[in-house]
């Protein structure tokens, strides 16, 4: 027949519009969209009602952590490991109704070949297998000058790895500027997308020193070693850099205000600067990692991350404002999954991505619903180089990635706890928040892996996705450019 599934009286929000609209879906495709199908043309493919609720392209989350070593990286407690495997990771992304991801493979100072760094992770994720879609972003912690070219030449040939991701803090990870500048040229040069993690290295370790002869060292104080204003510098002195080589930057994980002040700033002046944010700097503050006191001061590592939560609701305004107004291409969940007993620098939420801005930006209207799809998945795609594959709902083009949520009033408003998530994490750091809805149903290519609360699918599922390169970042080619802030002749190849 025409179609092998067809979901009917959905809400269908696209990035580009929201109407009623019937889905036909064949051969995991995206086969048609249309007011109504005719009994014909459904035939006896499985129908699917949504009852009038949202239809959305399934979720994509392009910033995890998952099977990544930590002891030389991120982490902070020796011998932690990463809780999430490409299985566990992958069935709670689904059962949040993120149906691709796009995990980090990690190279230390000690790794010689980005290849065999991501052969390695290749190898974890095929062991296990994945319930979704994945890919990699390549982290990039020493720069070598004369293997690096072909390296990232073989990665965007042989892996589809269209995007890499460098830091300017953590000492087992951070490059000089200068470090930064060479790597973002080879960047500009291959057509590959920067993700920068922007904190000041040297404004956290002097914070630090001082804090501990202080013997300020609770997971409280954490939010004290790293103040907004080391995100906002070090984002302000990525963006001179990035400016300085033309190229395309993507900032992680902002939090503060002033980053996302000079990151709009640059923007306006038609630069090709992007940044994420993600679900702990809307929802947690600073008062969030100092809840607990005495004995139970442990318990406020678990809103332990960097950057840090902000300081107050203001920081979370701001960062709503940057959702609405463009500031920020995608939103992210940066999961990333420790046992609570290491004192994770991170949080888990690839599951609870979704639904806290479906409850608390669509339902809310902070959000209009073809913003929430930009954020969630389609932004990604175009970021990222997999558009319109993912991220769209196009007939003939876009894989049949949907999620399906509850008509209003069909799910009974409940309170979360980490008992209904599906992660291999021992909390989650949204214990206790209401949510009135929830991905009803989550569709891999046309396989329903997620009904009403049971898994259906299986880890081997996912496939990997080779990435082309990004549909947003682009070199500023056209743009007439300031002979005193940049070297035409750097660029006049
Ligand atoms: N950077 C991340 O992307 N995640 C967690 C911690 C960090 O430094
Ligand atoms: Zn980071
Ligand atoms: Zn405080
Ligand atoms: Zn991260």
């Amino acid at each position: 027949s025409r179609f092998d599934l067809v979901i009917i009286n959905g809400v269908v929000a696209t990035a580009a519009d929201c109407g009623s609209y019937c889905i036909g879906i064949k051969d995991g495709k995206i086969a048609a969209l249309a007011q109504a199908f005719s009994p014909e043309e459904i035939g006896d493919a499985e129908v699917l009602d949504a009852e009038g609720a949202y239809v959305t392209p399934g979720g994509i989350d392009a910033h995890v952590h998952i099977a990544q070593d930590l002891t030389t990286g991120p982490g902070v407690a020796s011998g932690a490991t990463c809780a999430d495997d490409f299985d566990t990771g992958s069935r709670s992304a689904v059962a949040g109704g993120t149906t691709t991801m796009v995990a980090f493979a990690m190279q230390t100072k000690e790794d010689p070949s980005l290849l065999q760094v991501v052969e390695d992770y290749h190898k974890r994720a095929s062991d296990t297998g994945c319930w979704i879609d994945w890919s990699y972003h390549i982290i990039i912690s020493r720069v070598d000058k004369d293997t690096i070219r072909p390296e990232l030449d073989a990665l965007v040939k042989d892996w589809g790895i269209t995007s890499l991701k460098c830091f300017t803090t953590y000492d087992a990870l951070r490059l000089s500027d200068h470090d930064l500048m060479w790597l973002m040229l080879e960047a500009r040069r291959l057509g590959v997308t920067t993700m920068m993690h922007a904190e000041s290295g040297d404004i956290i370790a002097f914070l630090t020193e001082k804090l501990e002869e202080r013997g300020m060292t609770a997971p409280s104080f954490h939010g004290q070693s790293r103040l907004p204003i080391a995100e906002g510098e070090a984002t302000t002195r990525a963006i001179v850099l990035a400016e300085l080589v033309q190229t395309p930057v993507l900032f992680v994980h902002v939090s503060a205000a002033s980053a996302a002040d000079a990151i709009r700033a640059a923007q306006s002046r038609g630069l090709p600067i992007f940044a994420e944010t993600c679900p702990q700097y809307l929802h947690l503050t600073h008062a969030d990692l100092e809840r607990f006191h005495g004995p139970l001061c442990f318990e406020n590592s678990k809103m332990l991350c960097s950057p840090p939560p902000g300081l107050n609701d203001d920081d979370q305004e701001h960062l709503w404002t940057g959702l609405r107004n463009g500031t920020f291409t995608i939103y992210s969940s940066d999961h990333c999954p420790f046992s609570f007993k290491y004192v994770p620098n991170g949080c888990p939420g690839i599951e609870t991505r979704l639904p806290l801005l479906f409850n608390y930006g669509l339902m809310t209207g902070r959000i209009t619903p073809e913003k929430f799809v930009e954020l969630t998945s389609t932004g990604a795609a175009k970021l990222y180089g997999m558009y319109p594959k993912k991220g769209a709902l196009l007939p003939g083009l876009s894989d049949a990635d949907i999620t399906v949520w509850y008509p209003e009033g069909k799910l009974k408003p409940f309170k979360l706890t980490n008992e209904h998530l599906h992660h291999d994490v021992d909390y989650t750091p949204y214990e206790g928040m209401e949510f009135a809805n929830w991905p009803r149903y989550t569709i891999l290519r046309g396989k329903i892996m997620w009904k009403e609360g049971k898994l259906l699918g299986k880890a081997g599922d996912g496939l990997y996705m080779k990435r082309g390169e990004s549909q947003l970042a682009k070199s500023p080619v056209g743009m007439k450019k300031d002979p005193r802030r940049v070297p035409l002749w750097l660029h006049d190849e």
